[in-house]
């Protein structure tokens, strides 16, 4: 039987490279995120391509009952995850904190943590009852070193970071790996989604470097997810060449 990977976040960015990259390797795949059409289209090119199963489950990550509702109606087969990869996040806004919109804070601190927390709570315990599986959580180099303005956002991703070793810890006794892995710039949809839509705005966040790809972080995580049952990458920072800390990039 195929292994299974269930990302959230699949219709853009890193999770699409992740679907890509896990398909490519023979993994049949639940892909999670909202935007339908997007899901239904990966599908269907990656059963095509790679002659995979998929499975798709469009919800909110940060509306509980969807979450529980879709993944608990999944066909049985697919609970059998071999890797999670807690991926849908975002960014909103980049500003002082005296300035900082409300309903920004409850978007991010909704999806990058209490949606990573719903998922996780659910697929933990289905990989505890199959006693197998391995769980990849999405930080980032703003977890690890806050930058000016980054305050609420900073805040979700070194959340993810402490998250991660407590999952550790907690599911150590049943075998589960979990993984944290964060990466410093990567050139997806994350800035246009961080200035709501400001396309020129996001562009200048990648000027004058060689960002990291969608595709060098999956690369990434399939390294994590593919190495031999006894060994488990804890923790991995991942960053452009031309970036140091989480604001010094050094730009042509
Ligand atoms: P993208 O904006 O390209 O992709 C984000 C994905 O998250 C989309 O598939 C989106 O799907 C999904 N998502 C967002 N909100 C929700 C929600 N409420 N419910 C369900 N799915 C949601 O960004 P990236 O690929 O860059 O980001 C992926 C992860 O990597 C995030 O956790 C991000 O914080 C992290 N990261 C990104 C870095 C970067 O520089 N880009 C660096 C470090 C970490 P949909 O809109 O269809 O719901
Ligand atoms: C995304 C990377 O540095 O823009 O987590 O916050 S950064």
């Amino acid at each position: 039987m195929a292994k299974i990977a269930l990302i959230t976040g699949a219709t853009a960015g890193i999770g699409e490279a992740c679907a890509h990259l896990f398909a490519r390797e023979g993994y049949d795949l639940i892909l999670t995120g909202r935007r339908q059409e997007r899901l239904d289209a990966l599908a269907q090119q990656l059963n095509t391509t790679y002659n995979v199963r998929i499975a798709v489950a469009a919800f909110d990550v940060r509306n509980r009952e969807q979450v529980l509702h879709h993944l608990d109606t999944l066909p049985g087969d697919f609970k059998q995850v071999d890797v999670l990869i807690n991926n849908a996040g975002l960014s909103q806004g980049l500003d002082p904190l005296q300035n900082g919109s409300y309903d920004d804070w409850d978007t991010m601190i909704d999806t990058n943590l209490k949606g990573l927390l719903y998922v996780s709570k659910l697929v933990a315990n289905w990989m505890i009852g199959n006693k197998k599986g391995h769980i990849i959580n999405l930080g980032s180099i703003a977890g690890k070193d806050t930058y000016t303005n980054g305050n609420v956002y900073c805040a979700t991703k070194s959340a993810v970071d402490a998250l991660s070793k407590g999952m550790r810890m907690d599911l150590l006794q049943h075998g589960i790996k979990v993984t944290a892995i964060h990466p410093g710039a990567v050139e997806t949809e994350f800035s246009e989604v961080r200035f709501k839509g400001d396309k020129e705005r996001a562009k200048k966040v990648y000027e004058g470097f060689t960002p990291l790809s969608a595709q060098d972080v999956a690369e990434t995580i399939w390294y994590v997810a593919s190495r031999p049952a006894h060994v488990n990458i804890n923790d991995l920072v991942l960053m452009p060449t031309a970036q140091a800390t989480g604001t010094m990039i050094h730009r042509a």
